[in-house]
C-alpha cells in the first residue's frame, strides 16, 4: 500500500488502541503490526473484537459452536464477496483523470463539455479484453474495449467504445450470437480468451457482415504493446445538437500520445505466461511514476447531406469514415493520473452505458448502438443487483441529481416528504422537469416502411476489408495473412477453414492465396456471391500501425542483463542513456540479490533472470564479461533473453563479452544488434521495431 493509501485506512474507523509493534496471541502466534496507530478491528456493527484468531470452541480440542456470531459474520461477508462478471470484457482495468476541452464545438452542440475550453471534467475509463473471465490474461489476440465516463456538470456521459473503429455485426440483435460463439466453447469449456476455435470462426464463415472487422482482428491492433499504446473509437455514429435543435453527425476517436505500437504474436503468447498482468501493470506502473497516459480526442463532424454522398452507410457500425474523406479535428485531451484506490469498489462496480448521454448530444438510428441502449442498463441489474447502482460512488454523477425514482434494494438515500411524483402541487421545493436545458431527443422525420428489414445501404461487406489490407505496409499485411493461418489451423472443422478462405477471395486474391497456402488447401475455394460489386477504395494510410508508430522510447521498457563480472560502467553509460530518452529501464541478474561487478561493487538487480525475461522489455542490454556469458551459457533464460529479443525484433546492446550467448542464442548482426558502447545508435533502434529482420526469423504467410 502506497503511504497516501496507508495515511487514508489508518484514518477511518474507530480510534486506535495502544497496539505494540508486536504482539503475542492467546496461541503463541506472533502477530507482526505496521508501525503506527491502529483503528480498532469491530464487526459491520461495530463490536470491536478481541481475538480474529481463533473461533469460539466449546473446548480447547472441541467443535465450534454455532453462537460464534463473529465468525459467522466474517465467513457469510466472504462468501459473498464475488459477484457475477461482466458477460463480456470481465477483464478490465481502469484508472481516474481527467478531460479538458482545447476547442470548443459551440458551434454544433449545446453540451457544456463540448463548448467549455480549458475546463477539466473528472472522468473514470476502463480498458477491457473482449473474451476471456475476469482473472483471464491481458494479451490475448482480442479487441480491447475503452470505454470513457465524464462526469459532466450536465450528469455522466460514457463513451463505450473498443480500440477498433468498426464491429463485427450491424444489428444488435446478433450480439448474444456473436458473444456465444467467440466465448468458450459451452460443452468443453475451453478455450479461455481465444478466437481461434471451430465456434467463432464458424459463425464468421455465415456472417459476411464481419469479414471487415474480421481484417482488423487479425491485424496488429489486436496485439496492443501498452493500453496507454492504443487507440480508443465510439464507433457509431452520433449526433450533436445546437441550441436550436440542428443535428450534426459525429464519431468520436482517441489518439494516443504515446502513438500506436503492437507487439508481436509469438511475444505476446510469451508473455501471457511472464506476466498475465502485462497492461495492468504497465498501466499501474505509469500513473505511480507520474508518467500519466494522454490521448487527444478528435471528431469527425459531417451533415446528412454529406453522408448520402458516402459509398457506405453512416448507419453501419462495420464501416469507418476514412479520414481522408472527414478530416479528423482535435478538441481536447484524457490525462489518466489516478489508479483506483480499491479495484472492486472502482473498476468492477463501475457500470457503463451507450445510454448515458447529456443535453446537445444524441443518438443515430444505427441499429446496433439502438440495441445497445438497452442491453447495458439492463446487464447492471444482473451484475450489481440493484436499480440503485448509480448510488454506488464510482457511478454517481458527480453534479445534482434528483427525481421521484425511490426504493428498491440496496437505497442508500433517504429521501424527504411525503411528495414522490411530479407534477405535484404540494411540494414547493420538489424535483420539476426543466424544459430549457433539459434533454431534448433529434427532431428528426422518420418515413418507410416497418418490418425486419436490413437497408440496401448495408449491403456492402467487402469493399472497407479491401480497404483496409491494401491499407498495411507489407510487414502488417504478412501478419494479418499469418494471423489468419494460425486463427484457421486451430479450426478442426475443413469447411469452416475453406469458407473464410472464400470470404479472403473476395476481399484480395494475393491474401486468399496466402491464407490458402498457410493451410495447405488442395484447391482454391468459390468466393461467395456478394451481394454488390466489390470496390475498388482508396487506400487509406492513416489505417496502419506500423505508420503511425512514433519512434521514441518514451513509455518503453530497456531491460540490461548482467552477472557478476559485468562493467559497471557500461551498464550505468546504458541506463543513463536510455533513461534520458524516456525509458524506464530494469536490471536484470541471474540472483534478485544482484551482480558483484568488475570492480568489485555490487548491483542490485531488478528482477531475477528466470522471472524476468526479454518479452517484457522493448529491447534489451546484454552486458557480460566474458567469463560471465560462459556461465550463462548453460541456463536457457539468458539464451531466451537474447534469442526472444531478437526474433521478437528488439533492438540488442550487447558487450563484446557477451558474443558467446548471442551466438547460442542465433543473434545474427544487423541493424538492431549493437556495441553497447554505442550508445547513439543504441537508442535509436530501441525506438522502433526491427521489421526488416522478421522475414529472417520467421516464416510468414
Ligand atoms: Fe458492449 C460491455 C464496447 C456492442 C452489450 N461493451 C462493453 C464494454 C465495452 C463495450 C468497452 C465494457 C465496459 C466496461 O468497461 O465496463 N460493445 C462495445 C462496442 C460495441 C458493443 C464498442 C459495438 C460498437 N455490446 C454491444 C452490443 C451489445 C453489447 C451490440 C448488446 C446488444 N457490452 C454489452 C453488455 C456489457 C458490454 C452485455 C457487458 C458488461 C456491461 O455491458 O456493462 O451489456
Amino acid at each position: 500500500m502506497s503511504k497516501k493509501n496507508a495515511d487514508k485506512g489508518a484514518s477511518q474507523g474507530h480510534a486506535p488502541t495502544n497496539a505494540s509493534d508486536t504482539e503475542v496471541g492467546a496461541a503463541g502466534e506472533l502477530h507482526q503490526q505496521a508501525g503506527g496507530s491502529h483503528p480498532q478491528l469491530t464487526t459491520n456493527q461495530g463490536l470491536p473484537i478481541a481475538d480474529n484468531q481463533n473461533s469460539l470452541r466449546a473446548n480447547p480440542r472441541g467443535p465450534t459452536l454455532l453462537e460464534d456470531f463473529i465468525l459467522r459474520e466474517k465467513i457469510f461477508h466472504f462468501d459473498h464477496e464475488r459477484i457475477p462478471e461482466r458477460v463480456v470484457h470481465a477483464r478490465g482495468s481502469a484508472a481516474h483523470g481527467y478531460f479538458e476541452l482545447t476547442e470548443s464545438l459551440g458551434q454544433y452542440t449545446t453540451a457544456k463539455i463540448l463548448n467549455e475550453v480549458g475546463v477539466k471534467t473528472p472522468v473514470f475509463t476502463r480498458f477491457s479484453t473482449v473474451a476471456g473471465g475476469a482473472g483471464s490474461v491481458d494479451t490475448p489476440r482480442d479487441v480491447r474495449g475503452f470505454a470513457v465516463k465524464f462526469y459532466t456538470k450536465e450528469g455522466n456521459w460514457d463513451l463505450v467504445g473498443n480500440n477498433i473503429p468498426v464491429f463485427f455485426i450491424q444489428d444488435a440483435i446478433k450480439f448474444p450470437d456473436l458473444v456465444h460463439a467467440v466465448k468458450m466453447e459451452p460443452d468443453r469449456g475451453f478455450p479461455q480468451a481465444a478466437t481461434a476455435h471451430d465456434t467463432f470462426w464458424d459463425y464468421m464463415s455465415v456472417t459476411p457482415e464481419a469479414m471487415h472487422m474480421v481484417m482488423w482482428a487479425m491485424s496488429d491492433r489486436t496485439l496492443p504493446r501498452s493500453l496507454r499504446m492504443m487507440e480508443g473509437f465510439g464507433i457509431h455514429t452520433f449526433r450533436l445538437l445546437d441550441k436550436d435543435g440542428k443535428s450534426t453527425f459525429v464519431k468520436f476517436h482517441w489518439r494516443p500520445k504515446l502513438g500506436l505500437q503492437s507487439t508481436v504474436w509469438d511475444e505476446a503468447l510469451k508473455i501471457a505466461g511472464a506476466d498475465p498482468d502485462f497492461h495492468r501493470r504497465d498501466l499501474f506502473d505509469a500513473i505511480q511514476n507520474g508518467d500519466f497516459p494522454e490521448w487527444e480526442l478528435a471528431v469527425q463532424l459531417f451533415s446528412q447531406e454529406e453522408a448520402d454522398k458516402f459509398p457506405f452507410d453512416h448507419l453501419d457500425a462495420t464501416k469507418v469514415i476514412p479520414e481522408e474523406t472527414v478530416p479528423l479535428k482535435v478538441i481536447g485531451r484524457m490525462v489518466l493520473d489516478r489508479w483506483p484506490d480499491n479495484f472492486f469498489a472502482e473498476t468492477e462496480q463501475v457500470a457503463f452505458c451507450p445510454s448515458h448521454v447529456v443535453p446537445g448530444i444524441d443518438f443515430s438510428n444505427d441499429p446496433l448502438l439502438q440495441g445497445r441502449l438497452f442491453s447495458y442498463l439492463d446487464t447492471q441489474l444482473s451484475r450489481l443487483g440493484s436499480p440503485n447502482f448509480h448510488q454506488i460512488p464510482i457511478n454517481a454523477p458527480k453534479c445534482p441529481f434528483a427525481n421521484h425514482q425511490r426504493d428498491g434494494h440496496m437505497q442508500m438515500t433517504q429521501p424527504k416528504g411525503r411528495v414522490a411524483y411530479e407534477p405535484n402541487t404540494l411540494a414547493a421545493d420538489s424535483p420539476r422537469e426543466t424544459r430549457a436545458n433539459g434533454f431534448h431527443s433529434a427532431a428528426v422525420p422518420e418515413n418507410g416502411e416497418r418490418g425486419r428489414i436490413r437497408a440496401e445501404s448495408f449491403a456492402d461487406h467487402y469493399s472497407q476489408a479491401r480497404m483496409f489490407y491494401r491499407s498495411q505496409t507489407s510487414h502488417e499485411q504478412a501478419h494479418m495473412a499469418s494471423a489468419l493461418v494460425f486463427e484457421l489451423s486451430k479450426v478442426e472443422t475443413p469447411r469452416v477453414r475453406t469458407a473464410m478462405v472464400g470470404h479472403m477471395r473476395n476481399i484480395d486474391e494475393d491474401l486468399a492465396r496466402r491464407v490458402a497456402d498457410g493451410l495447405a488447401l488442395d484447391a482454391m475455394p468459390d468466393a461467395p456471391p456478394s451481394p454488390v460489386p466489390v470496390q475498388d477504395m482508396p487506400p487509406s494510410p492513416a489505417l496502419q500501425i506500423i505508420g503511425k508508430m512514433v519512434p521514441t522510447l518514451k513509455g518503453r521498457a530497456i531491460g540490461i542483463l548482467v552477472a557478476d563480472g559485468s562493467d559497471g560502467e557500461q551498464v550505468q553509460a546504458l541506463k543513463r542513456a536510455a533513461m534520458d530518452a524516456g525509458a524506464t529501464v530494469k536490471i536484470v541478474a541471474p540472483k534478485i540479490g544482484g551482480a558483484k561487478l568488475a570492480d568489485g561493487s555490487k548491483l542490485e538487480a531488478d528482477g531475477q533472470l528466470q522471472g524476468t525475461p526479454s518479452v517484457i522489455f522493448d529491447a534489451v542490454a546484454i552486458v557480460l564479461s566474458e567469463e560471465g556469458a560462459q556461465m550463462l551459457l548453460k541456463e536457457s533464460a539468458a539464451i531466451d533473453f537474447a534469442s526472444d529479443a531478437y526474433v521478437h525484433l528488439k533492438a540488442i546492446a550487447a558487450s563484446s563479452g557477451a558474443q558467446a550467448l548471442l551466438d547460442k542464442a542465433g543473434v545474427i548482426p544487423d541493424a538492431g544488434v549493437v556495441a553497447a558502447d554505442d550508445m547513439k545508435d543504441f537508442i535509436k533502434a530501441a525506438s522502433t521495431r526491427q521489421w526488416d529482420r522478421e522475414v529472417s526469423v520467421r516464416i510468414l504467410a
